[in-house]
C-alpha cells in the first residue's frame, strides 16, 4: 500500500541544468521506491519514502539531458529487489543495478539478478538507516558474488571510518569497492581536516576502493548553496580521477532540510571536475567500465 512519507517529497519541477553532460553520461547514485501498491516497503524498514516510480526516474535522465542510470537499492525495500529489478528490465541497456541481499539468497535469484543487469551488492552501515549485520555475513555475500564478477557498495558516516577500515581494506584486496557519498564527511571541518584526510589516505592505500562524488545535498550546511562541499568533491575527482562516480541521489529519501533541486545539481558538475577529460572520465568512462563492461 502506499503511504505517507515521512520526509519531504521530491523536487516537482528542477531547472532545466545549464551544465550540458557529455552524450552517454550516467546518473551512477539514484533510487527507485514502490510504488507500494504493487512492490510493498519492507515491513521493518526505518522509513516510509514517497513513492519515485521508474517512469519519473527516466523522464528525470532525460530532462537533465543524462543516457544512463545506476539504480541502488535503498533500505526501504529491504532485500526486496522486485521494485529494481523491475525497473532494470524496463530499462534494458540504459539502466544498472545494486542490490542488496540476504544470506540465503540462491544462486538462482543471483543469476536472475545478474541477468536483469545488477552488477553489485550494497552493504549498509548506517545506523539510522539499517539493523547491524555480522561482519561474517557480508564476507560470505562478497565472496559469492565475486564469481559473477560483482563489487561491493558500501554506505558508512565518517566517524565510522576507522572501526571498518580493516574490513573495507579486506574486502578491496581482491574487489572494488565503491564508497557512497565520500564517505559522508564533516564538510564543516575543512578539506585538510584529520576526518577528511583519513578518507583520501584509504582510498591512496587501497586501488580497488572507488567513491561517489555524490549527495551535496546532505552534506552542505548552507542549503541550497552546496559550495561548501565543492573542495571535498573536487579533490577526490582530482586525486582518483579513474575512481570517482558522480550521481543525482534522486529521490533523495529522508531529505528533512530542504527539497533539492536536480537541475542545481547537475550544476554543480563542472566545479568539481573542472576539465573536459575530468567530466568525461567521472560520467562516462569510469561507470561504463565498472557497470557495462558485460
Ligand atoms: C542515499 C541515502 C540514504 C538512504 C539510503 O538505503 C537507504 O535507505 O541509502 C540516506 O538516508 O542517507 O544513499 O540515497
Amino acid at each position: 500500500m502506499t503511504m505517507d512519507p515521512d520526509y519531504l517529497p521530491f523536487h516537482p519541477n528542477p531547472k532545466k541544468p545549464s551544465y550540458v553532460p557529455p552524450q552517454g553520461a550516467v546518473d551512477a547514485h539514484c533510487h527507485v521506491f514502490g510504488p507500494g501498491d504493487r512492490f510493498p516497503y519492507h515491513p521493518k524498514r526505518k522509513y516510509t519514502p514517497c513513492d519515485a516510480p521508474k517512469e519519473k526516474l527516466f523522464e528525470l535522465r532525460d530532462y537533465l539531458r543524462f543516457s544512463r542510470n545506476v539504480i541502488v537499492q535503498a533500505s526501504c525495500h529491504g532485500s526486496d529487489n522486485a521494485a529494481l529489478v523491475d525497473a532494470l528490465e524496463t530499462a534494458g541497456e540504459l539502466a544498472r543495478g545494486i542490490a542488496v541481499l540476504s544470506p540465503d539468497v540462491t544462486d538462482d535469484d543471483l543469476k536472475l539478478l545478474d541477468d536483469a543487469g545488477v552488477r553489485g551488492v550494497r552493504f549498509n552501515f548506517v545506523k539510522r538507516l539499517v539493523d547491524s549485520t555480522p561482519k561474517e555475513v557480508f564476507t560470505g555475500l562478497a565472496n559469492r558474488v565475486k564469481a559473477l564478477g560483482w563489487h561491493i557498495v558500501v554506505y558508512f558516516e565518517s566517524p565510522d571510518l576507522e572501526d571498518l577500515r580493516p574490513f573495507l581494506e579486506s574486502l578491496a584486496s581482491d574487489q572494488v569497492v565503491v564508497v557512497d557519498h565520500m564517505g559522508r564527511p564533516d564538510v564543516s571541518l575543512g578539506v585538510d581536516s584529520d576526518e577528511f584526510m583519513a578518507f583520501m589516505r584509504l582510498l591512496e592505500q587501497n586501488p580497488n576502493i572507488w567513491t561517489k562524488v555524490s549527495c551535496p545535498e546532505r552534506l552542505t550546511q548552507q542549503a541550497p548553496d552546496y559550495s561548501d562541499v565543492i573542495p571535498f568533491a573536487r579533490a577526490l575527482v582530482e586525486s582518483f580521477p579513474n575512481r570517482v562516480l558522480w550521481g543525482t541521489d534522486w529521490p533523495h529519501p529522508n531529505m528533512k532540510s530542504h527539497v533539492p533541486d536536480d537541475g542545481v545539481l547537475v550544476d554543480v558538475i563542472p566545479s568539481i571536475a573542472v576539465t573536459k577529460d575530468l567530466q568525461n572520465k567521472l560520467l562516462i568512462d569510469n561507470p561504463m567500465r565498472l557497470y557495462w563492461r558485460s
